[in-house]
């Protein structure tokens, strides 16, 4: 299949592969051993897709194709691909400090970012702990809010009340806060007691192919108060909710949803944890969800654009008042008994210095900003197109929702998917839905050609 052409904005010669590397059959691996995360692995390898090269929003194939990256990577790549300024850091720090140990030792910078980090959150947060992604950003926020309670006397507060259709990794804490029942149902016995879910807030009657937040729905909060009543709040630790569900499908909270979170935590003495490993870093155009809707939780996951997605990071800021409760007893004693060896790895961390300049640099989240109303336009336009059931989107984010096949889930919009990828742009699917997320570098026009493509796409598959 011939590459879409892009007009002017490929430099052909810089996107040139090595055809001795890539795309030779000579050179081809064999795809059996590698046990693929989250792909029908033996759809997949009947017709792979191999990526060799990617510079700023496009990927390069390994048979010389360029496909526009509809979803920043993984939700990750904020600053588009091989930003010059972020490999050029992780290139300099690999040569200076490559690893330091994080226990009872640490390197400046990583000491610097975390001052960093907490300066673009709200008012009121004082710590950051690192990870190494969102799975262990979220098991580290649940650990932290379990042990707070306990460092104040309120050991018997131990539930953890996450939401139906959260994505929250794939941890083992994750999966039992979370609710997409793809990802629970075969681990059930594994989960961690005590969890109790709020209903999610997607209701396609009341409010089909809505921009930006939903008017309808805010009163679905208040569901909590029921939880809290049944469990009484003496036994709830913390709330967990992304503030815009992404893996679902763009599911954006309803006006005044989060408000209503948030007042009902406070007054039972809940914690609210908002798991931004999405939503962090500009994707709402904001440095975080909590901004972007004006509530404040108690606890900040993040992971994926810290570093723009160049080197696996993630961590937990948290509050002064949450962090200051641990730090009693005698100073020699470790306070929280918890933690990675590549917590603030030196190369994330470098990552994320020159991924947050360039963020600041480049305005992208003012940038965001002014892609939201493009995306809006261009994505709600597919309404009508065949198989569309509803539109969402907020920031840069966007779902498409289609009518599953009858008796086989997925499938088509895997088609659309496989489509896409074979007329020049990758998007991600997930059951039906099909989300986009392109890198915040994105220009106007990439951003209407990246819909184009899925428009094509639904039109030509199955
Ligand atoms: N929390 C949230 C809100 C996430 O979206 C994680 C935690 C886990 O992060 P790690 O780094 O452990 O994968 C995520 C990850 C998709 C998709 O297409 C979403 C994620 C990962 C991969 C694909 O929806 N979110």
């Amino acid at each position: 299949m011939n590459p879409v052409a892009h007009g002017t904005a490929l430099d052909a010669e810089a996107l040139a592969i090595d055809a001795t590397a890539h795309g030779d059959p000579a050179h081809a691996p064999r795809l059996d051993a590698y046990w693929m995360p989250f792909t029908s692995n033996r759809r997949y390898k009947k017709s792979p897709k191999l990526i060799a090269k990617a510079e700023g929003i496009w990927f390069t194939t390994c048979d010389g194709r360029q496909v526009l990256d509809g979803l920043s990577g993984l939700w990750c790549c904020n600053a588009g691909h091989c930003h010059p300024r972020i490999v050029e850091a992780v290139r300099r720090q690999v040569g200076t400090l490559d690893y330091a140990p994080a226990f009872q030792v640490g390197c400046e910078d990583a000491f610097r970012l975390a001052e960093r980090l907490v300066a673009m959150a709200p008012d009121g947060f004082g710590q950051v702990f690192y990870t190494n992604s969102g799975s262990e950003a979220v098991d580290t926020a649940l650990k932290i809010a379990v042990a707070w309670h306990r460092a104040r006397g309120d050991g018997q507060r131990f539930r953890l009340i996450g939401r139906e259709k959260g994505y929250h990794g794939v941890g083992l804490g994750g999966i039992s806060v979370g609710g997409i029942a793809a990802n629970r149902k075969t681990f059930a016995s594994l989960m961690i007691p005590g969890v109790d879910h709020l209903p999610h807030t997607l209701d396609r009657a009341a409010m089909a192919y809505s921009r930006g937040q939903p008017a309808w729905g805010a009163h679905l909060a208040d569901d909590l108060e029921r939880i809290v009543a049944l469990h009484d709040a003496s036994t709830i630790a913390a709330v967990i909710v992304e503030p815009m569900q992404g893996s679902a499908g763009v599911i954006v909270p309803p006006r005044g949803y989060l408000e209503r979170l948030r007042e009902i935590c406070a007054r039972h003495g809940i914690l609210l944890i908002f798991d931004e490993v999405i939503c962090g870093f500009g994707r709402l155009g904001e440095n975080f969800g909590a901004q972007r809707f004006g509530v404040t939780p108690d606890l900040i996951t993040f992971a994926k654009g810290v570093t723009s997605g160049v080197v696996p990071m993630g961590g937990v800021i948290v509050k002064r008042e949450i962090h200051d409760a641990f730090m009693a007893g005698p100073e020699h004693l470790i306070e929280l008994f918890h933690g990675y060896t590549y917590s603030g790895h030196p190369l994330a961390v470098a990552a994320a210095h020159a991924a947050l300049d360039v963020y600041a640099d480049e305005g992208l989240f003012a940038h965001a900003r002014t892609l939201e109303p493009v995306l809006e336009a261009a994505v709600h336009a597919l309404r009508g197109e065949p198989h569309v059931v509803d539109i969402r989107n907020i920031g840069v984010a966007a779902a498409v929702e289609l009518q599953p096949i009858d008796g086989s889930p997925g499938l088509r919009a895997l088609q659309v998917f496989e489509k896409a990828y074979e007329l020049g742009a990758l998007i991600r699917v997930s059951g039906d839905t099909i989300a986009l997320a392109p890198p915040l570098v994105s220009a106007p026009h990439d951003v209407t050609l990246l819909v184009d493509l899925l428009r094509a796409a639904l039109r030509t598959a199955g």
